[in-house]
């Protein structure tokens, strides 16, 4: 814990007092990484979140002191090329930042004795108080529980979106999941939302079997209790692979696993987990040639500012499960024992209260 200074808003910027932030993997593997490039330090990690608006730069119209707020780790600008295209979210001005600098200027807004102390995808919410873009944080309704919807900031929307927006799930269709942390999770509800008679996780994790169910997941394979490769058993069971798979875990081996896990014809792969290693991925052509196909997505495809508003009203009316992550509650001060429940596989969330 250090005290930092954080300058006020600079123009089209807001400052929000966070009141939850919930920790994602994601944060980890930026913390754990030495030598590559999202080795910035010292940084303010933390991006799944909510708020309340502090104060607000000049020029910014769409948000007042009090506004209650998500703030979002890939902004939408509403005007480039991709923002308008109704093809996208992945924001061409706003868009993931890695450098750990805001978008506008390049510079951080924290500083301890002068110095500065870098962002994490120009939100860093692990602090009271944070400065981000406008476009970098949405409004939401002041009726919904900003200590359970910080989750929909990230790890939640993204699953979810993933199967609705970039697989579009289909009714009585067989899914595999790669990964059963929040992320993978929040798939298995998207899949069992639209219908899906077989969902399939798998995870290395024995205790995930149970926590899985709870959220749709039909059948748990544990690939460590078997010496038949992961790939093969789902071929035998789904007789001849999956119609979509989806990568939740991060491991750019298991893109190839999951392209090999889905079907002929028409299997789609789609991977969302975030490299920890190796950022390569390599997989035979001919898994493609035979009508496979692999996509990409980042926040499940949803645009922020214009989707998360209406996600946050379908949990105000209990049509998406969002509790059911929250394994923990923490008071700031013991944000390390997040990191570490996180690290021995422990937790879904770790809630933490600022
Ligand atoms: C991630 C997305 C990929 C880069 C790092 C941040 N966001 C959420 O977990
Ligand atoms: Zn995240």
């Amino acid at each position: 814990m250090e005290e930092v200074e954080l300058s006020p808003p600079h123009p089209h910027e807001i400052r929000i007092k966070v009141f939850s932030s919930s920790l994602c993997r994601s944060d980890i593997s930026a913390w754990e990484s030495q030598a590559s490039s999202l080795a910035i330090f010292p940084r303010i990690f933390g991006h799944e979140a909510s708020g309340i608006v502090e104060s607000i730069g000049e020029g910014v119209t769409e948000f007042r002191e009090g506004d209650h707020v998500l703030t979002v780790f890939t902004g939408e600008c509403r005007t480039c090329r991709q923002c308008t295209s109704g093809k996208s979210n992945v924001c061409q001005v706003l868009g993931l930042e890695r450098r750990g600098v805001m978008h506008s200027d390049q510079k951080t807004r924290f500083s301890i004795k002068g110095k500065p102390v870098f962002h994490y995808c120009a939100v860093s919410s692990f602090s009271e108080y944070t400065v981000v873009h406008s476009g970098c944080a949405v409004k939401v309704s002041p009726n919904a529980p900003l200590e359970k919807i910080c989750l929909l900031s990230c790890g939640v929307a993204a699953g979810l979106g993933a199967a609705w927006n970039v697989a579009a799930v289909s009714e009585g269709s067989t899914v595999v999941i790669f990964g059963l942390g929040t992320v993978g999770l929040s798939v298995a509800q998207g899949a069992r939302l639209k219908g899906a008679s077989r969902i399939i996780g798998v995870d290395t994790n024995p205790d995930k079997c149970e926590k899985a169910k709870a959220f749709g997941v039909t059948e748990f394979i544990n690939p460590s209790d078997s010496s038949e490769p992961i790939q093969q058993v789902i071929k035998r069971i789904t007789d001849g692979g999956a119609d979509y798979s989806f990568e939740c875990i991060g491991d750019t081996g298991m893109i190839t696993t999951a392209l090999q896990s889905c079907c002929d014809g028409w299997g789609l792969t789609v991977t969302l987990g975030v490299p920890k290693v190796k950022p390569e991925m390599s997989a035979h052509y001919g898994l493609l040639l035979t009508g496979r196909t692999l996509k990409g997505t980042i926040f499940g495809g949803w645009k922020p500012k214009s989707d998360l508003p209406s996600l946050v009203d379908m949990y105000m009316n209990k049509e998406i499960e969002v509790d059911k992550f929250i394994t923990h509650d923490l008071p700031f001060e013991d944000i390390n024992t997040a990191f570490s429940l996180m690290r021995e596989g422990k937790c879904l969330r770790c809630v933490i209260h600022m």
